[in-house]
């Protein structure tokens, strides 16, 4: 097992991961003060100095940092070390507004790639595996973090990137992939395409890393009969340092959050208040071992409930649920709250692909609200009669999960555009 592989850390008991915050965030305010001027005005204006933070306990005195400050300080405002001494950049797609964009020291780089590791290792990961990548690799996140992850768990790493589907399940099946990595929409992808081409058999791949959007139980179901795998989840972003932030051991139930690198709270999102445990809010990190994107109290914008309650696993570290939407992706439509997630539920349930898009818009003062819906390979039909049947079922069953009716469109197999990187589920032009 390569070096890095500590699971005593994993598995500290509470008291010592406490003693390792409560040290590295005293440290950590002192560099920021120090180091980041942006950090410090702001530390400056709620009246707080680096004396003032003695341990966790005095983290709500500290400012938070959102988005907009990221904006605003773009792009090297918030770095906490000189650029001659950073190694790397990772960056956002930046479909909202500006691009984020993230530094990276060697020191920072390791952290990551540890983290990744340990992701890697929690779903049966050893240097006996392959590990094919199908993340972007690029400025975003995903690729090059869980390819620095599996090199450090001594995998055979195969760099395949996102995209060019045949290409990918011929590595697959002539490599002998043990393990991928990708989103779950793309996961989901190639296993559609693995049934078509008549291919399982030839797949030996045990377990699959998936994460970078949201998705339900109902879709790791069908992945993981489909394939015939264990699909585990993982989380991460790019401002904090990109996937393997928190990850799914075999228990499958919550994503343990690395606590000697990042401290986790969950705040009302309305009020900023700290929220004890187990209630659902935003979650907020705090990276306290990061050198040059050492973000305090980030908003991540992720509704979400954390959990200390002991795992089978043995891990010690917190565990967060996936994220149940975002405190600003959540859609009212005719006034009630709607998550994509539930929509994705419902189509799941009545065995439809979760390949979706949901078109919002406003005409004459009131919402309109389309889900248009692929049909599977098994259940296409280009009968219009049974179309209009099946589309009925569904407008009643989003009715009966949701409390509005949305007009339901269903689509061939593969005619809604996919990106192999991230599926956009939602097109709101009420905001054009
Ligand atoms: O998506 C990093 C990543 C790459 C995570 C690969 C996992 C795997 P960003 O592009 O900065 O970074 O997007 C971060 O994506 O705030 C969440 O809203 C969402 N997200 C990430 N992982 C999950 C997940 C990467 N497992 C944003 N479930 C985050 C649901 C997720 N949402």
């Amino acid at each position: 097992m390569a070096k890095y592989y500590q699971p005593e850390i994993e598995t500290a008991s509470q008291e010592q991961i406490r003693a390792w915050q409560n040290e590295r965030l005293v440290e950590q305010v002192k560099h920021v003060w120090n180091d980041v001027p942006y950090y410090r005005k702001k530390m400056e204006e709620k009246g707080v100095t680096p004396d003032d933070i003695k341990s966790v306990d005095d983290l709500y005195k500290l400012p938070f940092l959102t988005k907009d400050d990221l904006r605003e300080a773009y792009p090297y405002g918030l770095m906490g070390k000189p650029a001659s001494e950073c190694v790397r950049i990772q960056s956002t797609s930046g479909t909202t507004g500006k691009r984020v964009v993230a530094f990276y020291t060697q020191h920072d780089v390791d952290l990551w790639e540890d983290c990744c590791a340990r992701a890697i290792v929690a779903v049966g990961g050893t240097k006996d595996d392959v590990c094919h990548v199908a993340y972007g690799y690029g400025l975003f996140t995903g690729g090059a973090g869980l390819h620095g992850g599996s090199h450090k768990v001594g995998c055979l790493t195969l760099p395949m990137s996102s995209g060019n589907t045949d290409r990918q399940l011929q590595f697959m099946t002539d490599l002998g992939s043990t393990i991928i990595c990708c989103t779950p929409s793309y996961a989901a992808y190639l296993a559609e395409s693995i049934y078509e081409k008549g291919i399982r058999d030839q797949i030996k791949l045990k377990a699959g890393i998936f994460g970078a959007e949201a998705w339900s139980e109902e879709m790791r179901r069908d992945i993981e009969e489909k394939l015939g795998i264990r699909a585990y989840d993982i989380y991460g972003l790019t401002e904090i340092s990109g996937p393997g932030v928190s990850f799914e051991c075999e228990a499958q139930m919550g994503m343990h959050i690395n606590e000697d690198h990042f401290i986790a709270e969950i705040i009302d999102p309305d009020t900023g208040e700290v929220l004890p445990e187990g209630e659902k809010g935003e979650l907020v990190f705090t990276c306290i071992t990061k050198e040059a994107f050492p973000l305090i109290r980030y908003r991540t914008r992720d509704i979400c409930v954390l959990s200390r309650k002991p795992c089978p696993c043995g891990r010690t570290h917190v565990k967060m649920s996936k994220p149940m939407g975002r405190s600003d992706d959540m859609l009212i439509i005719r006034g009630v709250n709607v998550f994509p997630s539930q929509i994705e539920t419902v189509l799941i349930e009545q065995g439809y692909p979760a390949n979706y898009q949901i078109i919002v818009d406003r005409v004459n003062n009131s919402d309109t609200f389309e889900v248009m819906v692929e049909m599977s390979p098994e259940n296409f039909s280009d009968s219009l009669k049974k179309i209009t049947e099946m589309e009925k079922s569904l407008v009643g069953a989003l009715k009966a999960m949701l409390g509005i009716a949305a007009k339901v469109k269903l689509v061939a197999p593969k005619t809604i555009a996919r990106s192999e990187g991230k599926a956009v589920r939602v097109i709101d032009k009420r905001k054009i």
